[in-house]
């Protein structure tokens, strides 16, 4: 951490990158840096391509920009596991002297002059302890991006990588910020087309394996039809994840050109199914993305699941 900080004390042009499609953690971590740093009197730009609305009410989100062409001494990559995830319009990435990476994800490959890599449960939580070290104080607009990215990234704090410190951040920054509010608005709201996704995805929804796998799909033609954007998408496969007695619960996007599909368990390791396609993931997460056919994908991809739930089965039985 000390690493980090003299590099930016020296740094005055900083630019500040996330991962592609960013989500909550990378929005957040980025965008509570930024505050931390305009308080230090730094020049700083964010640069992040695709910003999803639902984070406008995020002090600061205004100032995100999608280009620049400009040279900076130093840039800061947050929530991004490899080089090739950055978030990197125009190739930003070569303009630039020195490189920090921080980042949550144990896959890491340390790809910049400086890494700061731990398993906190979001890269929020990391970025709060840096502000603290920083002795920055942390007000309201630091403290609204980092319950955006804690919230996100943990489910609401119900994920199994929470751990106390995760709750003591979220305790003390519950001082400055309205916690409730902001879950309300980033996990207890869904959009009018969301809602419709979400049926079209129920009525999609078969069980196979004495219902322990979930499986159901939505089509590019779905999506343009129910007036959805494609990252709205992107909570479907929890639809099957909440029933009871499902263990495996896929759900697949049905593209022209191909089909991604995700992988969710609480128990069993998708990411060894995802493998079987030559894609990958976490333990508990994962996806794969094909040119297969439908048919052909769905009958190969629930046969795997149902030998990883056999498997599950019997070990579980054993224990
Ligand atoms: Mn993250």
């Amino acid at each position: 951490m000390n690493n980090i900080i003299s590099e930016i004390q020296k740094s005055n042009n900083i630019v500040l990158l996330c991962h592609r499609n960013p989500d909550g953690d990378a929005i957040g971590s980025t965008l509570a840096l930024y505050h931390a740093l305009i308080k230090l009197d730094k020049e700083v730009d964010i640069i992040i391509n695709d910003v999803p609305e639902r984070f406008t009410f995020i002090e600061g989100y205004n100032q995100i920009k999608n280009s620049s062409n400009k040279e900076y001494n130093l840039g800061v990559i947050l929530d991004t596991a490899n080089i090739d995830r950055v978030n990197n319009p125009g190739n930003i990435l070569e303009n630039i002297e020195r490189t920090i990476v921080i980042d949550h994800h144990i896959s890491n490959t340390k790809y910049g002059d400086v890494n700061y890599v731990d398993e906190s449960p979001a890269c929020c939580q990391i970025i709060y302890n840096l502000i603290k070290d920083m002795n920055i104080e942390i007000d309201n607009q630091i403290g609204v991006p980092l319950v955006t990215g804690l919230l996100t990234d943990t489910g609401g704090f119900a994920h199994s990588n929470v751990t106390d410190e995760t709750f003591l951040v979220a305790a003390s920054l519950s001082k400055v910020v309205n916690v409730s509010d902001i879950y309300k608005k980033v996990l207890g709201t869904i959009t009018k087309s969301q809602f419709k996704l979400k049926q079209k995805t129920m009525d999609n929804l078969e069980f196979y394996e004495n219902g322990q796998v979930a499986f159901s799909y939505i089509t590019s033609k779905d999506i343009e039809q129910l007036g959805a954007t494609y990252d709205e998408c992107d909570i479907l496969v929890n639809i099957g994840r909440e029933i009871e007695g499902v263990e495996i619960s896929i759900f697949a996007r049905i593209y022209p050109e191909e089909i991604r599909v995700s992988l969710r368990s609480s128990n069993v390791d998708v990411c060894s199914i995802a493998q079987v396609f030559g894609c990958g993931g976490h333990i508990n997460a994962a996806g794969i993305t094909t040119s297969m056919d439908f048919d052909t994908l769905k009958e190969k991809i629930i046969k795997e699941a149902g030998k990883k739930i056999n498997e599950w089965n019997f070990s579980s039985r054993q224990a």
